[in-house]
């Protein structure tokens, strides 16, 4: 299996680069923020509880993030691949996402890491706040969601460098461009 981690701050483009990857590997996509979103639209009792914390832009917590992530996994077994999308965001979650792939004796191939500048990541949520209406695309949460991310989800690159995982990819120019810059990384794990 190619099981790919896309890494970055929020706004980096995760979302959108995942889109392609999907689309060129067919991998199985996972986004810890689209299922937490999924939740709060059905308005089940772990969405309304999610929502209070996203709208703050903390992270939700560590087992509620796993528990999902356990059962895309356990439903998906036959695929070519995941890409895990925002996750993990700590480091208990990487160790617990080593765990649950090992249980099913796969690993990670690369964590693939979007590196953007603060003021291009604000500039961009803040239009997609305005474009879409999402609930913590406002300044204020922004910027918590980009304090969040140095300190409690940076060090997951310490993580993957130490496992020599994590590839650093520049997340500035066309999403073209990026995706480019992306597949070569991508191809030379799946040698
Ligand atoms: P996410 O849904 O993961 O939100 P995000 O990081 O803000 O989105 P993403 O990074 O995917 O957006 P994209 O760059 O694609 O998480 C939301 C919240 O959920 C978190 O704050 C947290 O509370 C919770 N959560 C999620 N996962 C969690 C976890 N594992 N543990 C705990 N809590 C968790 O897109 C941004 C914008 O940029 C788009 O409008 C796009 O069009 C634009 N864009 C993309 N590429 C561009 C480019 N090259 N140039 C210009 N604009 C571009």
């Amino acid at each position: 299996m190619l099981n790919i981690v896309l890494f970055g701050p929020p706004g980096s483009g995760k979302g959108t680069q995942s889109e392609k990857i999907i689309e060129k590997y067919g991998l199985i996509h996972i986004s810890t923020g689209d299922l937490l979103r999924e939740e709060v639209a059905a308005q089940s009792e772990l969405g309304i509880r999610a929502k209070a914390i996203m709208d703050k832009g903390e992270l939700v917590s560590d087992d509620i993030v796993i528990g999902m992530i356990r059962k895309k996994l356990e439903a998906n077994q036959d695929g070519p691949g995941f890409i895990f999308d925002g996750f993990p965001r700590t480091v208990e979650q990487a160790r617990e996402l080593r765990k649950a792939l090992t249980d099913y004796d796969e690993r990670v191939s690369v964590m693939v890491s979007l590196e953007v500048p603060r003021e291009e990541l604000v500039k961009r949520l803040l239009k997609r706040g305005e474009e879409t209406g999402r609930s913590d695309d406002n300044l204020e949460t922004i910027n918590k969601r980009i304090d969040v991310y140095n300190r409690q989800t940076i060090p997951v690159t310490y993580y993957y460098d130490k496992m020599h995982k994590h590839a650093g990819v520049e997340g500035i120019g066309t999403v073209d461009k990026i995706f480019d810059r992306i597949v070569k990384v991508i191809e030379k794990v799946k040698k």
